[in-house]
This record gives structure tokens, C-alpha cells and sequence, in this order.
């Protein structure tokens, strides 16, 4: 896609807007000014005179594609009722490639121009037809790949992001009319400053904004989270550390025992990190390479994880003989971090690596480990652009989204604080300001321009 927003909306796009190659039937979409003229140069109605359509609706057509003339069926959609807020047309034609060919040269001829990646969706959320992250929605919902995926991309498609950050707008514009209008009084006489009601409508703003990003978690289905993944040799504690750090209940225990070979089904569990976020913990087999039978199985499960990993926590005991270089747990590429176990059977308390130490029994090092594991995945970041290049659709939306309401919170917290300082309305509307351009980067107002590139060119052709 080149040139400025506004230029792009004045051309007329057209593409295939089915699956390629042959099938029952093939859709063209077009969309722009030049899509009434469009109509008339390409169908014919039952005259045989050039289609002029009135109003939203269904024709039964013959299109002329250059050549001769085949039956369709044309949707007229005009603006601003339309999916893009322009003029749309939509030909469901005989699903012949060589036909839908035609047609586009057609259109072509016409001055249509052939649209990008996710075009038609760029135009409807430039439009104001749909918000970031509904727009999100319908990518999310194109790329699903299961039912939880799905369900997923459809509550954003609903707007239940989009619609609570509108909500959340309000509040802050509120807040900053109170504040901005209390400028205007000498700061010494707070009398006229309703300072309560700015407290009251600051705290309502947190609660909201909280219950947004709890909504985000919940809706962030598990491919879109992190997997720390760990390694190591059978007896390490790598069980042991799997049931300390995750969430779930005691049914979900993994077994620890001395005995080797113990866990063989990765186990899968939540793990919540200092700043909020949630990621995946996945318990595996240690490893053996004289591992059969079903031990040979666990051993390829844990490869598969191994594979999938954001991030290996390799596990090597304080006090034994093994050290880190002697275990095989490092797959190409993928980032690992060292962790010394059994910190309370250690013989001395540091490792002379400076390595992390930590106890599954005595909990020690563990608030050190989950800050480290933070940082190694770059999610202690504030900045909203997702962390890591290889990683799925949903991860990179759930990223970007809690990034932002993490900025948006903070900055309320912020203002909360200089409020409570009594410092002056001033710095605390400045604050709010803050937040509110966080939210804006969610919803799309203020996201910038590369960003939304990156977004709208993971969309298929047609979009
Ligand atoms: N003293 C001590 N023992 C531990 C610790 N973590 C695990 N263990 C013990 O080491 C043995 C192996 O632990 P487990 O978690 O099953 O190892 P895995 O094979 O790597 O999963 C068990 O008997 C655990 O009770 C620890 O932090 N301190
Ligand atoms: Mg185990």
C-alpha cells in the first residue's frame, strides 16, 4: 500500500475476495467511486442495457467480461451503508479462474486498481466503520485455527475491547474537563477545586480500565500466550518447580519423585508474572537418550515442546555433579535461561557464574527467576509493538493490547498519586493525557502508521 490515507480512499480497489483457484462459485469485490461506473461497464440486465443499480440489493446479471457474457449475481452495496463506508460492489461469479481474470482486466480498464492485503478492512477501519481492534477481530477470525481461536477473534469482532475503551474515553474526558476547568481557579483557593469528585471519577476510570485488561486476559486464548518451557535432566525439579509457580489447583499437580522418568505427558499450566501478564509453564520429561518405549514417547513429546518455546528454563542442580555445558537441553535458536535448583541442599550459597538459584521448597529465587523470565520474553516493556517476530497472531494482538492498557494504568496511577499529593492540576491532567493516548493507540486514533502497515498486511487479498 503506498501513499497518504487520503489518497488511498480516493481510488477504487477491486480483488478476488474468494478462495483462489476453481470452485462453485468466485467473488470480486470492488470498492471506491468508481464502482457504480464499474457496474454499468460490466453487467447487463435482462434488456441487455447496462446495469444502473438504485439502492442496496441483488441482481441477477450477465456480465460482460471482454469476450462474451456469463451469468452472475451482483450485490450493490452503496456508501456509507457499506462494509468500507464507500461504494462496494460484489460479483459472485461461475468459480472459473480464467473468468475471474477476465473480469478484473475488465475492471482494470475501467480504472480500477488492483487492492492489497487487507485493503478493504484498512478502508472501513480509515473510515470510522470499524475500530482498531475490531478490525483486529476480523483477522483474528480469518486466521482462527481452532474453536477457542475463534471465539476469541468473535468477542473482538463484537467489540468487547473496542466498546470498553470508548467507555473508558468518556470517563477521561470528564476527568480532564474537571481538571482543566480547575486550572482556571487560584490554586491556593482549593475550595472551588472538587477535588473528590476528581478522586471519585479517577477511581472509577482505574476500575474500569482494570476490568478492560481482565477482559483481555480472559479472552486471550493459550496460543496467544508465552510458553516457558522446562529442561533439564530427569531429578532436576523441574515438577517441583512446575506445581510452586503455577496457578491452578492441587488436581493439576504435577508428581514429583526421585524416581527418573517420572513425567512423561507435558504438563501445561498458567503462570502469572510480576507485571500481570499470564504465560504458559510446560512441564516435560527430563532427558534420556536411552529412553524406549514409552519413554521414547515422552522424549519426542518434550522435543515438540521444545520446538513451540519462547523460552527454555534449563534446570541443573545446586549440588550435583552435573553442570549446565554437560546437558544436551539447548534446541537451536531458541532462547534459554539457566537455573540452578535445590538452592537449600547448595554447599555454598552463589553460584560462581552469578547464575540464578532458586528453591522449590524454600521458595527462594523464585521472585528473582519470574522477574528474569520477564524480561528475557520482553514483556516488561511498555512499548506496544509485540515482542517477538515469530510468534502467532493472537499473541501479537493480546501483547499489544495489554501493553497498552499497562501504559494506560500506570499513567492513572499517576494522576492518582499527584492528586494525593496535592501537587498541581496541571501535572495530573498532563497524566491523563497520558493514559488517554494509550488507550487511543488500542482503539486506533493515535497508532502509528507502521504499526497499522504491519497489521493490515497480515490480511489474505479480498479483506
Ligand atoms: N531439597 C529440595 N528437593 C527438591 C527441590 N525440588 C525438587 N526436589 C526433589 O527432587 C526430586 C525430583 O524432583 P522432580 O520435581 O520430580 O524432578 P524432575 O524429574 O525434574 O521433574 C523430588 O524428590 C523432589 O522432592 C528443592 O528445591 N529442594
Ligand atoms: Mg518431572
Amino acid at each position: 500500500m503506498v501513499g497518504t490515507a487520503a489518497e488511498r480512499t480516493r481510488s477504487t480497489i477491486c480483488a478476488v475476495a474468494s478462495a483462489p483457484g476453481a470452485g462453485e462459485r468466485a467473488v470480486v469485490r470492488a470498492s471506491g467511486p468508481l464502482a457504480f461506473e464499474a457496474v454499468r461497464g460490466l453487467c447487463r440486465d435482462a434488456d441487455g442495457q447496462p446495469l444502473a443499480p438504485q439502492g442496496r440489493g441483488l441482481h441477477e446479471v450477465q456480465v460482460d467480461d471482454g469476450v462474451g457474457t456469463q451469468p452472475a449475481l451482483l450485490v450493490w452495496m452503496p456508501g456509507p451503508g457499506s462494509y468500507t463506508r464507500e461504494d462496494v460492489a460484489e460479483w459472485h461469479l461461475v468459480g472459473n479462474p480464467a473468468l475471474v481474470r477476465a473480469v478484473l482486466r475488465r475492471l482494470g480498464e475501467l480504472g480500477l486498481e488492483p487492492a492489497g492485503p487487507g485493503e478493504f478492512t484498512r478502508r472501513a477501519f480509515e473510515n470510522g466503520r470499524l475500530d482498531l481492534t475490531r478490525a483486529e477481530g476480523v483477522l483474528a477470525l480469518v486466521e482462527a485455527r481452532n474453536s477457542e481461536e475463534l471465539r476469541a477473534a468473535g468477542s473482538l469482532l463484537a467489540g468487547g475491547l473496542g466498546g470498553r475503551i470508548a467507555a473508558l474515553r468518556e470517563v477521561l474526558e470528564h476527568l480532564r474537563a474537571l481538571t482543566e476547568a480547575s486550572l482556571d481557579f487560584d490554586q491556593q483557593d482549593t475550595g472551588h477545586v472538587p477535588l473528590k469528585e476528581i478522586s471519585a471519577a479517577l477511581d472509577e476510570a482505574r476500575a474500569d480500565l482494570l476490568e478492560a485488561r481482565t477482559w483481555e486476559r480472559r479472552r486471550t486464548p493459550a496460543s496467544g500466550l508465552a510458553r516457558v518451557v522446562l529442561a533439564g535432566l530427569p531429578n532436576a525439579g523441574k515438577s517441583a518447580l512446575f506445581n510452586r509457580l503455577t496457578l491452578e489447583g492441587d488436581e493439576h499437580r504435577a508428581i514429583e519423585s526421585d524416581q527418573a522418568g517420572t513425567t512423561r505427558d507435558a504438563k501445561v499450566g498458567r503462570l502469572a508474572l510480576p507485571g500481570g501478564q499470564e504465560v504458559l509453564l510446560v512441564d516435560t520429561a527430563g532427558i534420556d537418550p536411552l529412553a524406549e518405549g514409552v519413554d521414547a514417547m515422552a522424549q519426542d513429546r518434550r522435543d515438540l515442546e521444545w520446538e513451540r518455546a519462547d523460552l527454555l528454563l534449563e534446570l541443573v542442580e545446586s549440588s550435583g555433579n552435573q553442570a549446565a555445558s554437560d546437558n544436551p537441553a539447548s534446541g537451536p535458536g531458541i532462547p534459554r535461561l539457566i537455573v540452578m535448583s535445590k538452592a537449600d541442599l547448595a554447599l555454598s550459597p552463589h553460584d560462581p557464574g552469578g547464575r540464578l538459584r532458586v528453591s522449590s521448597h524454600t521458595g527462594s529465587g523464585l521472585t528473582a527467576l519470574l522477574a528474569q523470565i520477564e524480561i528475557r520474553l520482553g514483556l516488561a516493556t511498555q512499548d506496544d509493538t509485540p515482542s517477538r517476530s515469530n510468534s502467532g497472531l493472537e499473541r501479537q494482538l493480546s501483547e499489544r493490547h495489554r501493553k497498552a492498557l499497562d501504559q494506560g494504568l500506570q499513567e492513572l496511577a499517576q494522576a492518582q498519586a499527584l492528586l494525593g499529593e496535592g501537587a498541581g492540576l496541571d501535572l495530573v491532567a498532563e497524566a491523563l493525557r497520558g493514559a488517554g493516548l494509550a488507550l487511543d493507540r488500542i482503539t486506533g486514533q493515535t497508532t502509528p502508521e507502521d504499526l497499522l502497515d504491519r497489521i493490515f498486511s497480515r490480511f489474505c487479498l479480498g479483506k
